[in-house]
C-alpha cells in the first residue's frame, strides 16, 4: 500500500516538474511529449545559428536595402541570408568595423562576388567581437548601406 502512495506522488511531480519526466512511467507518454515542447526551446535559444536576413528590394540601387538595421551576437559565427530581389541588378553585403567605409571591408564575400537578382546567398560570417559594424553593397556603397550591431 506504501507502493500506491508513492506512485501518486510521482505522478504529481511528473505533471509539476520536467525534471521527472524522463523517469516517469510509459503511461504518461503524452505528458512527456507536453513537456518535450520546452526542452526545444532552451536548445534553440543557446544552441540554433543566428540567420541574419538582409534583402535588397527591387530599385535598391537608388533606395537601399530592406533592413538598414541588424543585430547579431558577439562572438558567435552567424549568418547573412541575403536576398537579391532586384531582377537584373547586381547587389552583395560586405562588413566593415566601425562607421568608416573608406577602407577595406572586415568581411567581403569570395571574390567580392555579386550575385544578380533575383537570388539568394547565405554568407557565413565568422566571430565578430562586441561592437558597431557598417555594411554596405560593393556596387551600390552609398546607398545601400546598414548598420550592424554586434554585441
Ligand atoms: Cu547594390
Amino acid at each position: 500500500m506504501t507502493t500506491r502512495v508513492r506512485t501518486f506522488t510521482i505522478a504529481i511531480a511528473v505533471g509539476g516538474a520536467l525534471a521527472l519526466t524522463a523517469c516517469g512511467g510509459g503511461g504518461d507518454a503524452a505528458g512527456a511529449n507536453g513537456n518535450g515542447g520546452n526542452g526545444t526551446e532552451d536548445g534553440t535559444a543557446t544552441g540554433a545559428a543566428t540567420v541574419v536576413t538582409i534583402t535588397a528590394p527591387q530599385g535598391s540601387a537608388n533606395t537601399g536595402f530592406a533592413e538598414t538595421s541588424v543585430s547579431a551576437p558577439a562572438d558567435t559565427p552567424f549568418t547573412i541570408h541575403f536576398v537579391n530581389d532586384d531582377p537584373g541588378i547586381p547587389h552583395n553585403v560586405q562588413i566593415f568595423e566601425g562607421e568608416d567605409t573608406s577602407g577595406e571591408p572586415i568581411w567581403a564575400p569570395e571574390g567580392d562576388e555579386l550575385i544578380t537578382g533575383p537570388a539568394e546567398a547565405h554568407y557565413e560570417i565568422p566571430p565578430l567581437p562586441a561592437g558597431t559594424y557598417t555594411y554596405n553593397c560593393l556596387a551600390h556603397p552609398t546607398t545601400m548601406v546598414g548598420t550592424l550591431t554586434v554585441g
